[in-house]
């Protein structure tokens, strides 16, 4: 559809304005929120990571459009729904020490939050102390960890060990998700749930609230 291809190209090229106008119109025009969010943000922001990757476009740009990104994401926000009448849980999420992306991130907390679970972000770059004050403070359900890089998602496992430590391991499911982390990865550092994207993230901690 032509709108969702000018909203990944405006989050392409780091047009705010246009995104936040853009988005607003595919709401009146009643497009369905998620096709909006996959097809036109999040769309944008991948091509964005191919040209990034092939040193087509540097940090100033990659920053630019995530800042686009997020003007659209503010827009869909409210409309992703009001879940306070299914309550399922409580999931902490974090991007693990060492790394400072946050955008996928952000899309998980706020897809799980349509989904009717209640989100304690811890932010970027947290360390393992952080993650154990909050699994005390809070009593999550379950430990979200995201991590983009190769160079910090080998930190998760050190997270694991010391929620082992702490004698907190069976209060808590934890799941792990970001661009190099596998099932593989997740069950060698043996997380309980392991989710490739933010909506098969939901499916994923579906499961484990039942366990
Ligand atoms: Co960075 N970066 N970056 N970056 N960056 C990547 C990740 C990279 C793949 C680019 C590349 O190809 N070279 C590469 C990592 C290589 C590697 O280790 N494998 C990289 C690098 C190297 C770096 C720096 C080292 C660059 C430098 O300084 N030389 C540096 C490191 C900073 C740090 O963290 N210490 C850096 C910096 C940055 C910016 C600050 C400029 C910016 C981040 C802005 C921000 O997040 N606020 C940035 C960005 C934007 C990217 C790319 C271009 C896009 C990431 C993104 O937001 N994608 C990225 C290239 C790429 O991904 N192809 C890249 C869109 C987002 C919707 O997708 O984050 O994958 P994603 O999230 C998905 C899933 O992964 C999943 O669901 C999300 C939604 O569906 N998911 C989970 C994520 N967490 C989950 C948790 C779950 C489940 C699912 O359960 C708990």
């Amino acid at each position: 559809m032509k709108i969702l291809k000018e909203i990944s190209d405006s989050v392409e090229n780091g047009k705010s304005a246009l995104v936040k106008q853009l988005t607003k119109k595919a709401l009146s025009d009643r497009l369905e929120i998620e096709e909006i969010l996959n097809l036109g943000v999040i769309k944008g922001m991948k091509s964005v990571g191919v040209k990034f990757k092939k040193n087509e476009i540097f940090i100033p740009e990659v920053l630019i459009a995530s800042r686009a990104m997020k003007a659209g994401m503010d827009i869909l926000n409210p409309y992703l729904g009001d879940s306070k009448d299914r309550y399922k849980g409580k999931i902490l999420i974090g991007s693990v020490k060492g790394d400072l992306h946050d955008i996928g991130k952000n899309i998980l907390g706020m897809m799980l939050e349509k989904d009717g679970y209640q989100i304690i972000d811890l932010g970027i770059d947290v360390p393992k102390t952080k993650f154990i004050r909050y699994i005390k403070k809070e009593n999550p359900d379950i430990v979200g960890m995201s991590a983009l890089l190769t160079t910090t998602m080998v930190y998760m496992r050190e997270v694991i060990k010391a929620i082992e430590e702490s004698g907190l391991r069976l209060k808590v499911k934890i799941v792990v998700g970001g661009g190099p982390v596998t099932r593989t990865f997740a069950n060698e550092i043996k997380a309980d749930g392991y989710a490739h994207d933010a909506i098969r993230a939901t499916d994923v901690m579906d499961e484990l609230i039942k366990k």
